[in-house]
């Protein structure tokens, strides 16, 4: 084999790395996606790479990243090529995926972002920005005039940097040159993120012009979808196997699990890819498939990242491996289970099993302090909707004031021996100072429970449920995780 180089076109791949079954340049562009992180990169890009190879079609993905220009650095130079890497016991196998078209820093770069949404080749934006890039209220589902970038894009409606101000934006000019409305395809792990977004952009397009906040109403599809495939941050492990799969040095490799899927409401009505090529499922509701795996698997995560960090474990797999800490996983999964419908062809036990499996990946580094960032917005959807449903319901609501309490042990900061620690979290500061007078376990719980927005106002007002997350707390406060995870076992 020659001596590596940089991945720049398909001719240089010259590993056991399988390659695009189709010519990409051989397609144009139907998709912006914005949030071209390693999530997206292993997952809908696949998708879209099987329907391609399937089906052909100008599908090809313009990525954008909001905010970092790296993504635009590392994948530009390879004409949007990168290896995908799945792993498990059984080995690696690796493909170079030719779906990204090009990919724009947003930040240097705003009107070419804004030239490709309103391109009418454009019929699809797809986004995967994290929970906390929107600026919706979920509450009132309107626009959160204190979100900063919603804040600026209200300020400075033409030119803008978040999410509903580019949607609105670029609705605005596509209607006024009398462009069809292109789809918007959220990807985040949030309820019903169809219709979050929708509501977004209708409240945020309603401030800027009422007729064009009808216009999008009547016209603009909003299909919800749930994703899933575990993937964690590449590593310098990562690049050294794309080296070793293609002889090529890639600057963008990503690394992921064989497990996928994709769930969407079908309501594309400027078309769509081929997705069900990669196994893509279209359904008429995809709500109980969301709440399935927001509540099972992002739950269970959410539960063993804050309890699994406070008591060292440095992987996901470090704490399903451990027999002190399986049971609890299972047993967290076990009660959201007990929260949801029965959905028709979804056999939950086997779901279970395969979660597990999952978690246990031992080829698969997922790092608990990555699952733990930003927990004021995943708990309401993971861990608080599910809390309050069986509340209600006199279900056993003790695995989620565990998994609240280990959140709140968490927001401290500071590990058993006392080393600090960043919460990564967009409310840190406010967490920081709501919890700057409280020293005991009850004074912890209460400030973190009065927090605005976060835990529902029933579940607040259920006594029993604020008496176990205190005792909890109380239990790791004192005597560490580690003996909290063993009180936990024998409760
Ligand atoms: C994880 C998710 O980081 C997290 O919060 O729970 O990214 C999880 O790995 C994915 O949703 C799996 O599909």
């Amino acid at each position: 084999m020659n001596t590596p180089r940089r991945l720049t076109s398909l001719a240089d791949v010259a590993g056991a790395a399988l390659r695009p079954a189709y010519d990409p340049a051989g397609h144009g562009h139907g998709i912006v996606h914005l949030g071209i992180g390693a999530f997206h990169r292993a997952h809908q890009a696949d998708y879209t790479e099987a329907a391609l190879a399937a089906a052909g079609g100008d599908w090809r993905i313009i990525g954008a990243s909001l905010r970092s220009v790296e993504p635009a650095d590392a994948l530009n130079p390879q004409n949007g090529l990168y290896t995908l890497i799945e792993r498990d016991a059984s080995g690696m196998r690796a493909r170079v995926i030719g779906s990204i078209a090009r990919v724009i820093a947003a930040s240097r770069a705003p009107a070419d972002l804004m030239a490709s949404l309103i391109d009418p080749r454009t019929r699809i934006v797809t986004m995967t920005v994290t929970e906390k890039a929107y600026g919706v209220d979920r509450a009132a589902m309107t626009v959160d005039v204190n979100h900063p970038a919603v804040a600026a894009d209200l300020r400075n409606p033409t030119r803008p940097t978040g999410v509903l101000g580019l949607m609105t934006e670029a609705l605005r000019r596509r209607r006024l040159d009398r462009v069809e409305p292109f789809t918007v395809l959220c990807c985040d792990n949030l309820p019903d993120n169809g219709s979050l977004v929708r509501h977004g952009v209708l409240d945020f397009a309603r401030q800027v012009d009422p007729a064009l906040r009808d216009w999008i109403a009547e016209t603009v599809s909003f299909p919800s979808s749930m994703v899933d495939r575990i993937t964690p941050a590449s590593t310098e492990t990562t690049r050294d196997d794309a080296l070793r799969l293609t002889n090529c040095i890639d600057h963008a490799p990503v690394e992921t699990e064989p497990f996928t899927q994709w769930v969407i409401d079908d309501r594309f009505p400027g078309g769509r890819p081929a997705w069900e090529a990669g196994g893509a499922l279209f359904v008429d509701d995809v709500r109980p498939y969301e709440a399935m795996k927001l509540r099972m698997l992002n739950g269970a995560h959410s539960m063993l990242a804050y309890a699994g960090f406070l008591s060292g474990r440095r992987y996901v797999r470090d704490t399903v491996g451990s027999a002190g800490f399986r049971p609890l996983i299972e047993r967290h999964i076990d009660a959201a289970a007990s929260t949801l419908p029965r959905l028709p062809g979804i056999d939950l036990s086997a779901y279970v099993q395969q979660l597990l499996a999952r978690f246990a990946n031992p080829a698969i580094a997922h790092e608990t302090y990555q699952i733990a960032m930003d927990g004021t917005e995943k708990l309401p959807q993971r861990i608080l909707a599910p809390a309050l449903e069986a509340s209600e319901r006199g279900l056993d609501t003790r695995p989620f004031a565990f998994a609240v309490a280990a959140w709140m042990r968490y927001c401290l900061g500071r590990l058993d021996d006392g080393t600090g620690f960043a919460l990564r979290d967009p409310r840190e500061a406010e967490i920081g100072r709501v919890l700057s007078g409280a020293a005991t376990p009850s004074g912890v719980a209460d400030s973190l429970h009065a927090l605005p927005n976060l835990v529902p106002e029933r579940l607040r007002a259920d006594r029993a449920w604020r008496r176990m997350v205190i005792a909890c707390l109380g239990t790791m406060m004192t005597d560490g995780m580690h003996a909290a995870l063993a009180a936990e076992m024998r409760a």
